[in-house]
């Protein structure tokens, strides 16, 4: 589960009436993976699933803030996340 807030404690709507996509990139390899599924729970909270980080290294989360009617990216919040040899092995079974 994934809770978005903002690092510099800029606020945050409650409630929004856009729709949001995480996509998973390697930037030094430039490729993705698989599209993530993201369904709201409740208001401010997103669960995320189909995450699969296909390979270890550097990876990034971009959060996109989607505009719902013309599904254009309004804004993107990047989260950089390092995967493990250690676990990805354990992810893997
Ligand atoms: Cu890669």
């Amino acid at each position: 589960m994934f809770r978005l807030n903002r690092f510099d404690q800029s606020p945050v709507l409650l409630e929004s009436t856009n729709s949001f996509v995480l996509e998973l990139w390697m930037p030094s390899m430039n490729h993705g993976s698989s599209p993530t599924t993201v369904t709201k729970v409740d208001i401010g909270t997103y669960l995320v699933e189909q995450v699969f980080f296909i390979m270890p290294g550097d990876w990034e989360l971009r959060w996109h803030k989607m505009q719902p009617e013309t599904n254009q990216i309004l804004e993107t919040l990047t989260l950089p996340v390092f995967i493990s040899d250690e676990e990805f092995n354990q992810s893997s079974f």
